[in-house]
This record gives structure tokens, sequence and C-alpha cells, in this order.
């Protein structure tokens, strides 16, 4: 059967740094490995990339076709992605999977979408190819929320989370043809790689301990070395938590030494406590790229930030973890968070913090109820309306306590202090030294579009463009 796996252009990368990162839909790269294993013809699409939807369904005529959606913010691009590939081929069955989706799938809960997993792909896409093939029940299929006469459904949930070794390796050669276009920072091409999946932390703003219940499955060592030693040379590890399981970590570090992996850029996501007691653990892995980068949530300048938000972890964490790194060679991209309670004193807190321990290359995301958290439905009333592309945690979702003006003000000069402001510390000349003359374009490109970061009144036009009460009625979920 032919199917096509669709990645939306999320629809949403005015602020953030959505400019910096474009890596290929891993999801539908395991999805593609399930299906074609099945004897299924499958294509993937990545829709940033011309042509359009319209295009694809033309030229593979699908009987089936999966959306993949991983962020919130995307929800209004899924359902009108959806409506495109309903209205040029109606009798495609339309399925819509992928991180958010599964945590919230109430906000595509539509006509033009006919099931959304809420769990993960390997199992559940397969079964529900075989029953559209072969016209057999849906509702046997676990794990989805399912569109019938009588309204959306649920089925019975996965008998048991499902193994990452059912499908051991991607269908990588499935992005062949978006592959150069694939990007983090100044590193292009890029891969993306997971080793493990999920995290048994509870940190408040995070929807991925709450979809997976806190557990962490991990891959077999052979597969991720394997696909380690296929992959480029820039590599970005998806893992939520990084390091999570020490002793497999040495061990995986020793095989892909072993298997002479050496790489020219390898970027993970951890946590600070994990550093600090994981000095032999950071050693083991730092001969295995020319650089490595970390992505650390330091989330907050204090004991009483972090506890706030149930990191978990404290500050001298944070100070301990980036000193550690800082002196094995890591490079630190810490994320700080902002939360709409701030005074003009919790910035300056921030400020401090990041000037006296050096954290200028860090990002900062306004504290976000993300769909599928507790704290979503503790704030479901206060964002009431709003439209789903503001959930890029860059938007204000309410009034903050110090206005949205002075907040507005006050963020922009925090990203003023950040190495991205190209009238501070690092000049765009710098940035330009940095690369080969072919990505010079591209950075001044990036580079420019982010300098609206720093600009107050960007975000409050937008801000006030985008309010409840100047789109109310035009959203298209619900
Ligand atoms: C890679 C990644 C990114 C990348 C790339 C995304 C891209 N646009 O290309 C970058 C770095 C750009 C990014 C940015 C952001 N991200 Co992000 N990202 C991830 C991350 C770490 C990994 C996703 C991944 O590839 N996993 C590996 C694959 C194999 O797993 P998978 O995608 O889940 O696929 C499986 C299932 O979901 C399912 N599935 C997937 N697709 C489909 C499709 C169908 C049809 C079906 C049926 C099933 C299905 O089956 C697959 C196999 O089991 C996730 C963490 C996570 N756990 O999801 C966060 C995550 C999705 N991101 C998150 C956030 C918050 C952001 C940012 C807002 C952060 C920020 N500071 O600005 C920005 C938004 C950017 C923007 N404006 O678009 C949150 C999402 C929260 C939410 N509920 O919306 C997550 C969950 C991280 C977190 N800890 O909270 N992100
Ligand atoms: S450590 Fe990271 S992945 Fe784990 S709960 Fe906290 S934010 Fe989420």
């Amino acid at each position: 059967m032919n199917i096509l796996l669709l990645r939306p252009h999320p629809g949403n990368d005015l602020f953030g740094l959505g400019p910096f990162f474009c890596v290929e839909p891993l999801g539908l790269e395991y999805l593609g490995a399930a299906l074609i294993s099945k004897g299924h013809e499958v294509t993937i699409a990545d829709l940033r990339f011309r042509p359009g939807a319209v295009t694809w369904v033309k030229r593979t005529r699908p009987r089936m076709v999966g959306i993949g959606c991983l962020h919130a913010l995307e929800f209004d691009r899924i359902v009108s992605t959806a409506r495109e590939v309903r209205r040029t081929s109606p009798e495609a069955f339309i399925l819509v999977g992928g991180h958010a989706a599964a945590a919230f799938p109430d906000a595509l809960e539509c006509d033009d979408i006919d099931a959304i997993a809420v769990d993960d792909g390997e199992e559940i896409v397969p079964a529900v190819a075989e029953a559209v093939e072969k016209g057999l029940s849906l509702a046997d299929v676990p794990g989805l929320r399912l569109r019938t006469r009588d309204g959306w459904m649920s089925t019975p949930p996965l008998a048991q989370r499902t193994s990452l070794d059912l499908v051991p390796l991607p269908a990588r050669h499935l992005v062949d043809r978006h592959r150069g276009g694939y990007h983090c920072l100044l590193f292009k091409p890029v891969w993306l790689i997971e080793t493990a999946r999920g995290c048994p932390h509870n940190c408040s703003f995070c929807s991925v301990w709450q979809l997976y219940d806190r557990t962490c499955r991990e891959r077999n060592l052979d597969a991720v070395v394997e696909d380690f030693a296929a992959c480029g040379d820039a590599v970005f590890v998806a893992d939520d938590l990084f390091w999570y399981n020490p002793a497999r970590s040495l061990a995986l570090a020793a095989a892909l030494k072993r298997r002479g992996v050496f790489k020219r850029w390898i970027l993970v996501q951890t946590r600070t406590d994990l550093i600090r007691r994981s000095a032999e653990l950071m050693e083991a892995w730092r001969p295995l790229a020319k650089d490595f980068d970390i992505f650390l949530g330091l989330e907050a300048a204090s004991d009483k930030g972090l506890d706030g938000l149930d990191k978990g972890a404290g500050l001298e964490d944070s100070i301990e973890a980036v000193r550690i790194a800082r002196s094995l060679k890591y490079g630190i991209n810490g994320n700080f968070l902002i939360d709409t309670d701030w005074t003009e004193d919790d910035f300056r807190e921030l400020w401090d913090f990041i000037e006296q321990h050096g954290l200028q290359r860090a990002g900062f995301t306004i504290r976000t109820p993300l769909p599928g958290t507790d704290y979503y439905r503790q704030m479901s009333d206060r964002v009431a309306g709003q439209q789903w592309s503001n959930y890029d945690m860059h938007h204000l979702l309410w009034e903050p306590c110090i206005g949205a003006e002075r907040f507005f003000e006050l963020y922009a000069e925090t990203w003023r202090r950040s190495i991205l402001n190209t009238a501070g510390d690092k000049g765009i000349m710098d940035w330009i030294r940095q690369v080969r003359p072919s990505q010079i374009p591209y950075i001044i490109r990036v580079l420019w579009r982010t300098q609206r970061m720093m600009k107050p009144a960007e975000y409050l036009k937008e801000h006030l463009a985008t309010r409840p009460d100047v789109t109310r009625g035009k959203r298209t979920t619900a």
C-alpha cells in the first residue's frame, strides 16, 4: 500500500532559535522503517522544503497519509495540512501522531483527521495500515483516538510501552532528498540520532515525563553504534535526558570508540545534577567529537526559582555542572525560563547570574503551560482562546505582573545580553569568521532574523496582533 508521511512546516519561527535548527523528522523515519518491513511503499515529504502537500499527494497517490506533530505550536498547521490532503484525496485515511498530538489529542479532533495516535508509533502505525488495507475494524487497533459516526472515541491503550528495539534503525534514505537542508547552528547537513526516550524527572513545565509516566527506554547498543557509524559528522542526539544511565553510557562511549566513530560535532541535552555526579562519564564521551555541545536546562538563577519549577536540582548543581563541562571543553548552551510573575528584580537577578558565570550562550523562553501538562490544566481558563502558534515559549499567553510593555522591554534586554546580539561582544564579523564562505549568506540571514528577539516593539506588535480578543473566532481547532 502507498503511504505518505508528512512533516508540516511549523509555521512559527518569528522568534526563538527556530531559524538555527532544522532537523530531520526522525520519528517518521522510524515509522517508515516499520512500514517498509511490512511491505508498504513509503514516502516521507518534509514540507519545510518545496513542494507542498498537494503535490506530494498527487505524486504518490497514498491510501494512507500520516502527519507528524511534534510541538503544540503546530496544531493549527497540522489541521490545515490535513484539510489540504482531504481536499486533494478524499479517500485517503488521515492519521496524525507525534509528541504533541499524543500529549494533547483534543486540539486535533476535527473532521479532516481520521485518527490520532496517543502513543509511540512503531506498533500503532503498521496496525492502522493493516486495518485500512484489509478493511478491518480500527476500533481494535490500540493507542488511538478515533473519529466515528458517534464522535471521537478512544481505543484500548497499548498492552505495554513499545520497545525501542522493535525498529532498530530508522529509514534515513527516505529523507535523502532533504538532507542538504538540515542544519543546527553552524553545522549543515546534520543528523538526528536517538539512543533513549523519556525521562524519570518531573519538571513542572515539561510534557515528556507526563506522556511517558516518567519512564525511560533505551535502544540496543549495537543498533545505536550502527546508527552513529552510518550517520554523517554533525549529530544532534534527540534523547530527552542524555547520560541518564551512567553504566550504559560508559559502555556506549567505549563501543563507539572501538568502532572508530569520531564526529566533527555532537550536541546532547541533559541535566545539571547529572553532569555534576558524572565527571568520569563526561571524560569518556568528550573524545568522540571535535566540538561537543550540551543543551542544559539551567532554568532559573536561584534555588527558589528552581524549586518553583520542581526541577529537583539546585543552583550549586548548575554552577558545578558548568564548571565541570567547561573544564572538559564542552560547549554549554543553557536555557532559562522567564516567568510572567517576575518583577524587575527577578530579571536583574538573572542578568547578574549570567554575567557572573559567563552564560551568554544561553537562550531564554517564557514559562508556558504546554498542553498535556498539569500546568496547562491549571491554567486552562487563563489561556482560553489562544491560537496554538503562540505556544512557542516566546509569546505571552496572559498579562504579566509588570504589564506586557515593560515585560517585553526586560525580556528583549535579556536576549541583548546573549551572544546572538551582533551589537554585543560577538559581532557579525566574528560569526562570519567561524563559517565556510558558502555559509556566509545563511549565517547573515539567521542572525538578521534573531535580532528581532532584542527588539521589544517586535514582541509587543506580535502580542497585540495575536491576543485572543483580536483573533477570537479565527481559531480552527478546539
Ligand atoms: C528534536 C526536537 C526539536 C528540534 C527540531 C524540531 C523540528 N522542528 O525539526 C528543535 C531543536 C528545533 C526543537 C525546537 C523546539 N522544541 Co522541540 N523537541 C525535540 C525533541 C528533543 C526530539 C523529538 C524527536 O525527534 N524525537 C525522536 C523521535 C524518534 O521520536 P518522536 O518524534 O516522538 O516520534 C515517535 C512518536 O512521537 C510517534 N510519531 C512521530 N511522528 C508521528 C506521526 C504519525 C502520523 C504517528 C501516527 C506517530 C508519530 O512515533 C515515533 C516513533 O515512536 C523533543 C522531545 C520529545 N521527547 O519529543 C522536543 C520537544 C518536542 N520540543 C519541545 C519544545 C518546547 C520546543 C521549543 C518550543 C523549545 C524552545 N525552547 O523554543 C522549540 C519550538 C521550535 C519551533 N518554533 O518550531 C517540547 C514540546 C512541548 C509541546 N508539548 O509542545 C519537547 C517535547 C521537549 C520537552 N522536553 O518539553 N525541538
Ligand atoms: S529533565 Fe528535561 S526531559 Fe526531564 S522532566 Fe525535566 S525538562 Fe523534562
